[in-house]
This record gives C-alpha cells, structure tokens and sequence, in this order.
C-alpha cells in the first residue's frame, strides 16, 4: 500500500520501546499493529497488564496481515479474539480501542473511564477536546513558518492546554484526580513531545513558575499534570529515543509533512 511516510525515516522501536516490543513479539490471541511513534493503545495496554503481542508496522511496508484487517493500513489496529472459535476481528481508532479494552478486560485494573455515567460522559468530553482540538493544534503549531503564523498558533495552543486544564480535577495530579485514567493517556504522546517547540518553534511558551500573571494557578496546575504524565513508567516505556522523532518532527517543522 502506498504511504506518504518517507523510506529514509526510522520505522522500529528503539530504546525502551524496543525492549518492551520485544517482551510482547510471542504469539497472542490478542494482536496490537502498531508502530513506535503513536502510543496511546500501548500504554493502556501495559498500564492493564493484558497479554498482548505486539507487531511492529513498518509504515513504509505494511504486512498483508494488517491490511487483511484495516485496508487503510492504519496503526493501531487491534485483531481481537472473539468466543467460541470464531475468526477473530479488527478494531481501529485509538480511543474506540481504549474504550474496548476497559470493557472487555474488566478484570485488568486501573479502569480507564470512571464507572459513574455522568462522569465517564463529561471524561469522553475532553478526550475528544483533546483529540480533535489539543492534538491539531499541536501539530498547527509545529508547522508554522512565519513570525505572526508562529505567535498566532501558539496563543491557539495555549490557549486550548489553558482551557483542558480549567477542566482538571483541583488537586489532580491526574486530569480526573488520583488515577491516570483515559483524559491523561490520550494526551501522552504529546506531552512527551512538547520539547519540539523549544526546538524548532522558538519556545512552547507557557510562562516560568511565578511568571503566569493572572493564569499562574493553571500553569501550576498544568505543570503538576504533565510531571505526572511523563513521569510515568507505562508512558516512558513505550518512548522510542528522542534522536529517531527529532527528523520526524522536523519535517513537521518545516512542513513537509
Ligand atoms: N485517529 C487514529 C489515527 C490513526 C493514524 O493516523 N495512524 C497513523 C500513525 S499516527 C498511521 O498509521 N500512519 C501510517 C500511514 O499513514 O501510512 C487513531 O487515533 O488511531
């Protein structure tokens, strides 16, 4: 199948993902397609210690196995297992993933949506502020050429971190509290990330400790999530060495991808 990912870029797992991509390479009847630079599936996976094995996608060369499953070839692709010796079938899209497992697996802790329905629907509100605003915007940003372009697309940025965070649990540090839950894991890989902009856009641009004006408080806030989020071990297991995502994100930063 043909991709727009260029041959010369790296497409395996390096460092600790590699480690752990291969902990979980024997078979399983649970299959995550996956490739190392998008990991929202595996950390929940880890996080629920649900056996899984993990095939590595090469975006430039796809496996006809994944194909057979998500014709758009699309990492993840999960090949679930179903009862009673039927063929096993596919899932795609992230969170839909994440969702099914907290569901099918209900035995394998932490949850990742809070059981009380008014709180699991006000948790999908921000999972998708964060898929559909925080993680577009991110990537606006990153492509920016010109000054004014720049400085435009940070305020968007900041702006939507400053509203996701209005939007946290008071003492956190989690984005609902003490667990880390789905609001946090769908952000992961981008906060992971965040180091792009201090190296190619000129700075992210959230303000240092004592330097947020009348916003101090949700930098505060802000800061005491992202600590939790990166620090944590299922989220830095899953991280490839920066020096593979740097040329990556360059041809981000240059918009030529
Ligand atoms: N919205 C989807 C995004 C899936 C997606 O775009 N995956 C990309 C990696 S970030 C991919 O497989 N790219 C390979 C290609 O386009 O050939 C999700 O959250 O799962």
């Amino acid at each position: 199948m043909a991709s727009t990912y260029p041959a010369h870029l790296h497409h395996a797992a390096t460092g600790s993902a590699k480690k752990l991509a291969d902990e979980h390479s024997g078979e399983q009847p649970l299959k995550l397609y996956a490739g190392w630079f998008f990991q929202r599936t595996w950390i929940v996976l880890e996080e629920k210690k649900i056996p899984y094995q993990y095939i590595e996608v090469n975006p430039y060369d796809k496996p006809a196995s994944l194909l057979s499953l998500n014709p758009r070839g699309l990492v993840p692709t999960l090949h679930c297992p179903q009862p009673g010796g039927q063929a096993a079938k596919p899932l795609y899209e992230s969170n839909i993933i994440n969702e099914y497992l907290d569901d099918a697996y209900p035995d394998h802790t932490p949850r990742f949506l809070p059981s009380d329905p008014y709180e699991r629907a006000r948790a999908k509100i921000w999972i998708d502020f964060a898929s559909s605003k925080i993680v577009p915007g991110f990537h606006r940003f990153l492509r920016c050429q010109d000054e004014e372009g720049i400085s435009k697309a940070r305020a968007e940025f900041l702006g939507y971190l400053k509203e996701f965070t209005l939007a946290m649990d008071d003492e956190g540090p989690y984005f609902l509290g003490k667990g880390f839950m789905m609001p946090d894991v769908v952000l992961a890989p981008w906060a992971m990330r965040l180091w792009s902009f201090e190296q190619f856009k000129g700075g992210l641009g959230i303000p240092d400790p004592g330097q947020g004006g009348p916003d101090e408080e949700v930098w505060q806030r802000w800061r005491r999530w992202l600590a939790a989020v990166t620090g944590r071990r299922s989220v830095q297991d899953v991280m490839s060495d920066r020096e593979h995502y740097l040329p990556i994100y360059k041809r981000f930063a240059d918009n030529l991808a």
